[in-house]
């Protein structure tokens, strides 16, 4: 009891938290946008020119999201913000764009020299997956959609393995759920994709991560695994709360889950994650590695309206799932 006692007055919180929120969230808000927007949030990530760019979703008075680019050289300040849409949807080319493209991720592929940026495109049919290619991030190729509806929160690997590119995608099963589980896919020319194969599945009952998951961030190679970041989506009372987990996948077969949190280690806390248009949400899309610190810095939006950073440790994110248990996936 004495115990109890003095973990409360000392905070009474006994997890280690991995990330650390930034103090000055959020970094950029639609007050913060150069032209008129509803909210700004969800934005994927990537080094460019030596500078961190984030393309953030940007919803407008009408509902629909397109994306759009901010530079900063630190990642934290003196965001340079495209003044109109960097990309928008094209309902007349592709008709699937209809109402709007939401949530990019963002993953460099060095053997075509070109980043690939899948997004979901809000079609009459469902949201479903969308490729686009560029070098520029002025320019895009849309390859166009690769995933059929419902499916979402989609991001490539850097590389092939065995010839193949692999593409983690989440459909959504109808049967006797519905359930959302993490799925992985293969293509030879980045157009045409197969070989699907469950990769983490949604927990049931009591889970923080039952029933619905998906994938936030691209994958991070790390000399242990490929560090992967996902959200859980619980159904409360009051709501759906999005909370967060970690997995490491093998580092030459992706498909193969080597660790899952059993916990979550991030959720909705401070008001700009409790408070906004979807309350209790936070939703990374893209994080970045500073090789030279180890440093993790993590992307996402909270409440879909803002855009918030959190940093990590990439030792201590290791460590961590590395005492998590390996998946028995029956056990789910
Ligand atoms: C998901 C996506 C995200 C959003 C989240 C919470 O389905 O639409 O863009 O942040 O719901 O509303």
């Amino acid at each position: 009891m004495t115990g109890f006692k003095t973990r409360l007055k000392s905070g009474g919180n006994t997890y280690k938290e991995l990330f650390k929120r930034y103090r000055n969230n959020p970094i950029l808000t639609a007050k913060s946008w150069p032209y008129a927007a509803n909210t700004v949030f969800n934005p994927a990530v990537t080094m460019f020119n030596g500078k961190v760019l984030l393309l953030a979703r940007v919803e407008d008075r009408r509902g629909f999201s397109h994306l759009t680019k901010a530079i900063s050289d630190d990642g934290v300040s003196n965001w340079q913000i495209d003044t109109s849409p960097t990309l928008e949807s094209d309902p007349k080319n592709y008709p699937e764009e209809e109402w709007g493209i939401e949530d990019p991720r963002i993953t460099h592929l060095e053997e075509l020299k070109k980043w690939a940026v899948t997004y979901t495109s809000y079609s009459n049919a469902g949201p479903l997956v969308s490729l686009a290619l560029t070098e520029d991030f002025t320019n895009f190729e849309r390859i166009g959609p690769v995933m059929a509806p419902e499916d979402k929160d989609a991001a490539l690997f850097p590389k092939r393995f065995n010839g193949k590119w692999l593409m983690i995608h989440r459909p959504i099963s109808t049967n006797k759920g519905p359930y959302a589980h993490i799925w992985i896919s293969g293509s030879d020319d980045l157009k045409y994709w197969g070989g699907h194969e469950i990769l983490i599945k949604a927990r049931r009952g009591g889970w923080w991560d039952a029933n619905k998951i998906g994938l936030c961030t691209q994958p991070l190679e790390t000399p242990e695994g490929w560090l992967i970041l996902y959200h859980g989506v619980r159904q409360t009372a009051s709501g759906a709360l999005y909370r967060l987990g970690l997995a490491l996948l093998d580092l030459e077969t992706p498909s193969k889950v080597l660790r899952r949190s059993d916990e979550w280690v991030f959720g909705p806390h401070e008001s700009y994650e409790r408070n906004g248009d979807v309350q209790d949400v936070v939703f990374p899309c893209g994080w970045i590695l500073d090789n030279s610190t180890g440093k993790i810095k993590m992307y996402y939006g909270g409440a879909d309206t803002c855009i918030a950073l959190a940093t990590a440790s990439l030792s201590d994110l290791i460590e961590y799932i590395k005492r998590c248990p390996e998946p028995k996936q029956e056990d789910y």
